[in-house]
């Protein structure tokens, strides 16, 4: 059920039975146990984001006065972000994207979280594409074209969704316009999660596959 929505986003509905999904909440819970979430900051500003992040894997984003970053270390803990669960990894190949992703970015969106629309583009490659895995509330996911300006489409992102964002679509506009509050059981906190795993660095001569 799996299809090319847009040039370059593959939207696979559905893709994580509800057992994955409980499992991987419990790897989560581990990551999150090693790198609890922090409140990023706008750079220059300060301003808190509504949404909570952590990261798992070599790399892991984040964003302060000082400005966005890749980082090896969780800004607060100053420790090593945990390793990628397994399982996660499982999902990068099992959606054809190439080698090992470096970062994955965990978003946590509580009541009224929100996220504008944006490019990712703090990464030095655009190579591989990114996959992102959602879990708990449906999000209503905004995407655009390669500029700021133009047209933009809504797609509801479910619990247990994976949707990548490769070729062309890696440097498109997207954003979350807001999170239904209750519509999943995942989470007994309520909320969503969303996963986005990344390749950072260019890949070594002999990695991609
Ligand atoms: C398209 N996350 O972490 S997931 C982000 O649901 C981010 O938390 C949103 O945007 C979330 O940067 C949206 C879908 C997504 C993620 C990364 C992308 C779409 C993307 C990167 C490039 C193009
Ligand atoms: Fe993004």
């Amino acid at each position: 059920m799996t299809g090319m929505i847009a040039e370059g986003v593959a939207y696979h509905p559905g893709l994580l039975p509800a057992t994955e999904q409980k499992a991987l909440v419990a790897d989560l819970h581990r990551v999150i146990a090693a790198a609890p979430f922090f409140t990023p900051q706008m750079p220059r500003t300060g301003a808190p984001f509504s949404v909570e992040m952590t990261n798992c894997g070599p790399l892991g984003w984040v964003s302060d006065r000082k400005g966005y970053r890749y980082q090896p270390t969780h800004p607060e803990t100053g420790r090593r972000w945990p390793p990628i669960p397994e399982r996660l990894l499982k999902i990068w190949r099992a959606v054809g994207a190439p080698g090992v992703p470096e970062a994955c970015l965990i978003n946590r969106y509580g009541e009224g979280a929100k996220m504008g629309l944006h490019q990712d583009r703090d990464e030095e490659t655009f190579e591989a594409p990114v996959v992102s895995v959602s879990l708990g509330d449906t999000a209503v996911f905004r995407m655009g074209g390669t500029t700021r300006r133009g047209p933009t489409r809504s797609l509801r992102l479910a619990s247990g969704d994976v949707i990548v964002f490769g070729g062309p679509a890696r440097l498109m506009y997207h954003g979350i316009d807001r999170v239904l509050a209750g519509s999943s059981r995942l989470l007994p906190e309520g909320g969503r999660l969303n996963l986005t795993m990344r390749r950072v660095t260019p890949f070594p001569a002999d990695e991609a596959g």
